[in-house]
């Protein structure tokens, strides 16, 4: 990737607002973007959102200390894309866990300044110009389109496609690692009385009483869950809003499973939580050819 030609066509320098492709950790090719309101990374591998600061604020994402930026492998922390499967392959265990978008290169396709505090960048994955063990995984034509609109209120919307001449089935999510004072006195709100299937006791569907509370591993998915959740870590507020997805997972492996995964960090567990915009289990989104699908995500922060 010639990253002088991508700044020629895409980099920003106007009035307060600038954006510029750059070499990242592991020379993974980046964008840092700037404005009034904000500052975000991304990572082109995965289109993978590193950071979102808004002014004044500390990061609003999590990062792992010990990520690793390798070509072809997940980043630990940021908001990894999971598509077009959440999770483990339906049927075929080598498939990889939360499917290959996460992991492959991606195009800016445009970038636009809003105003001086709002700024959007466009990403695009054509999996027919991917490698043929990807196409082999996955053989539908498809096209993601990735937007990204850096602001006070960060939003996401993940478009997929259907280019191909059958209906395709999907499964996604915004798997995003939120940063929190520590998970210990972090609450979540917006899933009371909701059903969710526990991971850890084999997806056993339960019923969640009260709000969210994390004293132990948290592997869930919330089914039937559209409306806003908020994250609470006593020194912020976290609003999540989302549109097109109807499932909504929560997860922080805690202590020993953490230990086991061993690029969290040395009690990353405390300073993580996902809460992720899904499609995933019996939420999977069906797309006739020609017809798209679009996953609508946006974050809001306040200060309590
Ligand atoms: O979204 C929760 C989850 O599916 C967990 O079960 C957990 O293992 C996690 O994602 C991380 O997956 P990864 O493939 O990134 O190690």
């Amino acid at each position: 990737m010639d990253l002088t030609e991508l700044n020629k066509q895409f980099s920003i320098c106007d009035n307060g607002t600038k954006l510029r492709l750059q070499s990242g950790a592991g020379d993974i090719p980046q964008v840092a973007i700037e404005n009034k309101a904000a500052a975000v990374t991304i990572s082109l591998q995965g289109a993978h959102l590193l950071s979102w600061i808004p002014v004044e604020q500390q990061d609003v994402i999590w990062l792992s200390e010990q990520a690793s930026f390798v070509k072809g492998k997940a980043v630990r922390g940021g908001i990894p894309l999971c598509w077009p499967w959440f999770g483990a392959h339906g049927l075929e265990n080598k498939f990889p866990a939360h499917g290959f978008a996460r992991t492959a290169l991606w195009q800016v396709v445009d970038t636009k300044v809003l105003s001086a505090d709002e700024t959007q960048i466009t990403f695009q994955l054509q999996t027919r110009q991917l490698e043929n063990f990807i196409q082999k995984m996955w053989p539908w034509s498809t096209q993601l389109e990735y937007r990204v609109t850096i602001a006070k209120i960060l939003k996401l919307e993940l478009i997929t496609t259907n280019l191909s001449n059958e209906i395709i089935q999907i499964g996604q999510a915004m798997h995003t690692y939120f940063l929190v004072d520590d998970v210990h006195n972090t609450i979540v709100t917006g899933l009371e009385d909701k059903t969710y299937l526990d991971k850890p006791d084999g997806f056993k569907p339960k019923i969640q009483s009260g709000p969210i509370h994390f004293e132990s591993e948290v592997d869930r998915i919330y089914l039937n869950t559209a409306e806003r959740v908020t994250i609470d870590d006593q020194k912020r507020k976290i609003h999540i809003r989302k549109q097109g997805s109807q499932s909504t997972v929560v997860w922080n492996p805690w202590h020993d499973v953490a230990l086991k995964m061993g690029d969290l960090g040395k009690n990353g567990y405390r300073k993580m939580l996902c809460v992720e915009s899904a499609n995933a289990a019996e939420d999977t989104v069906r797309i006739s050819p020609g017809g798209s699908h679009s996953l609508q995500v946006c974050y809001e922060v306040v200060t309590v």
